[in-house]
């Protein structure tokens, strides 16, 4: 991670398409770029022409022509990575990208680390680190809600809230401390209330964020359901419904699903892991046993569980020892096969996977699931990832000891101490303290090219 390299990079997916993207960044970008590069028809070396302006040409490597390209020339520092730029869009070939990207890195530029463009991005000041972080989640989101909450996060949306937090607690810190250097003279009590205003609100900050992580965790990693019930029910009927594809094997045989199935769909915006499980039953040969085995743990591993009953069989003694052994956990109970015509029960829904009746409203059953105890903010919505909550967690800890120890008197010192620590963690969400291991950890997960 040096910050003279010039580093370069295919920031497109590996594959055959229209385009090839090859980023190169850094303060040699415009002589890499000048190296391989032979414009279509005479005119100024690239790095003589204006910034944020397209040239089309050839890149060549020695006489031989690589590809017919169009460069984008974008000086710092208004670049993503704040450094000199280029792009050069190629054409969408495995080889052809490759190559190209082969000639920049023979012309002076380092193949990029992964994440090395946004790692920049964040070492010069143009993202925070929860920013940062907000650009591999909307890379990675698979629902509308994931992404609008990921471009959320990444206009400074979470990190506007932080810094609220962060700048209050460093006003207290600054007004402590100063006291620190006249040991002899207390804190007025007029002050001392300010103060602790001051951190209540700090406190109150922090917790409304704490509270949206159970939804950032949801829009990241989806909701886990199980699909159980007695073979033959239509559970993977229920799967493919859900997924709007024709995923799992649906036979009138019973005992047709053997391994768990899982699939990731969206259910009113929320990422939804769907895992169809074998049907379960007594008597099974051992093939069918390990599945019944596999999903029993599927079952407990789930955070909403659709049993799904074959309506027209009924709820069965098999039903109640399956629901008496999920207990635990949120249940839907599905009546599937509602086009055979029955009398509906009052728990549960009814839903016909033929016909697709009932399914909206089990979809929305599912999403209210998602969301329960979650607070629907109207704003800015905000919905933090797990190493937030965990700084986050850490700070909201040493903010309440921090005003505990203002009520009770204890020591400045010793105050300023958890002060220090709460601002610190808060901090940490947005890089203001980050280890270059933190740093590492975070980047490695991006995507090379990224
Ligand atoms: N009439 C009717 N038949 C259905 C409905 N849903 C599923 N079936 C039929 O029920 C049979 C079993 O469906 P599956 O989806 O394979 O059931 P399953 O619960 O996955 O069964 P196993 O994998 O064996 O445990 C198939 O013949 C389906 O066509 C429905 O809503 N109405
Ligand atoms: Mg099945």
């Amino acid at each position: 991670m040096n910050p003279s390299d010039t580093i370069a990079a295919i920031a497109t997916p590996p594959g055959e398409g229209g385009l090839a993207v090859i980023r190169i960044s850094g303060p040699s970008a415009l002589a890499v770029a000048d190296r391989l590069f032979r414009p279509g028809r005479v005119g100024p070396s690239l790095a003589g022409v204006p910034s944020h302006t397209v040239h089309h040409g050839w890149v060549t490597a020695g006489e031989e022509r690589v590809d017919e390209v169009l460069v984008t020339v974008l000086r710092g520092p208004r670049t993503y990575t704040r450094e000199d730029t280029v792009e050069i869009g190629c054409h969408g070939g495995v080889l052809v990208s490759r190559r190209v990207l082969e000639t920049a890195l023979a012309s002076g530029a380092r193949l990029a680390e992964p994440g090395e463009f946004t790692r920049r991005a964040f070492v010069n000041g143009r993202l925070d680190l929860a920013q940062a972080e907000a650009v591999a989640d909307l890379i990675h989101a698979r629902t509308t809600r994931s992404a609008r909450v990921a471009l959320g996060q990444l206009q400074g949306h979470l990190s506007g809230r932080i810094n609220e937090a962060r700048d209050s607690l460093m006003l207290v810190l600054a007004h402590v401390e100063a006291h620190l250097d006249f040991p002899d003279e207390d804190i007025a009590p007029e002050t001392g209330r300010v103060l602790a205003a001051r951190m209540e609100a700090a406190l109150g900050l922090v917790r409304g964020i704490l509270r949206t992580a159970n939804e950032g965790r949801i829009l990241r990693h989806g909701l886990r359901v199980a699909i159980i019930g007695l073979p033959n029910a239509g559970k993977s009927s229920l799967l493919n419904r859900l997924l709007g594809e024709d995923r799992a094997i649906v036979t009138p045989i019973a005992g047709t699903t053997r391994d768990t199935l899982e699939e990731t769909a969206s259910v009113r915006g929320w990422p939804v892991v769907l895992v169809d499980t074998a049907g379960v039953r007594e008597g099974a040969d051992a093939v069918e046993a390990e599945g019944i085995r596999r999903a029993r743990i599927a079952a407990g591993r789930a955070e909403l569980l659709l049993h799904v009953v074959d309506a027209a069989r009924g709820w069965t003694p098999a039903d109640e020892a399956l629901r008496g052994e999920s207990r635990g956990t949120r249940t839907l109970v599905v009546w599937n096969k509602a086009d055979l015509g029955f009398v509906a029960s009052s728990e549960g829904i009814a839903v016909s996977c033929l016909t697709g009746a009932g399914i909206d409203a089990l979809r929305d059953r599912i999403a209210a699931a998602a969301t329960e105890g979650m607070e629907t903010s109207d704003g800015d919505e905000i919905a933090i990832g797990s190493r937030h909550r965990d700084a986050l967690t850490r700070g909201s800890d040493a903010l309440e000891r921090a005003i505990a120890a203002m009520q009770s008197g204890v020591p400045l010192d010793l105050l300023a101490l958890d002060l220090r620590v709460a601002a610190g963690a808060v901090g940490e969400v947005v890089g203001k303290t980050a280890t270059d291991d933190l740093l590492d950890a975070i980047f490695s997960t991006f995507c090379l090219g990224k």
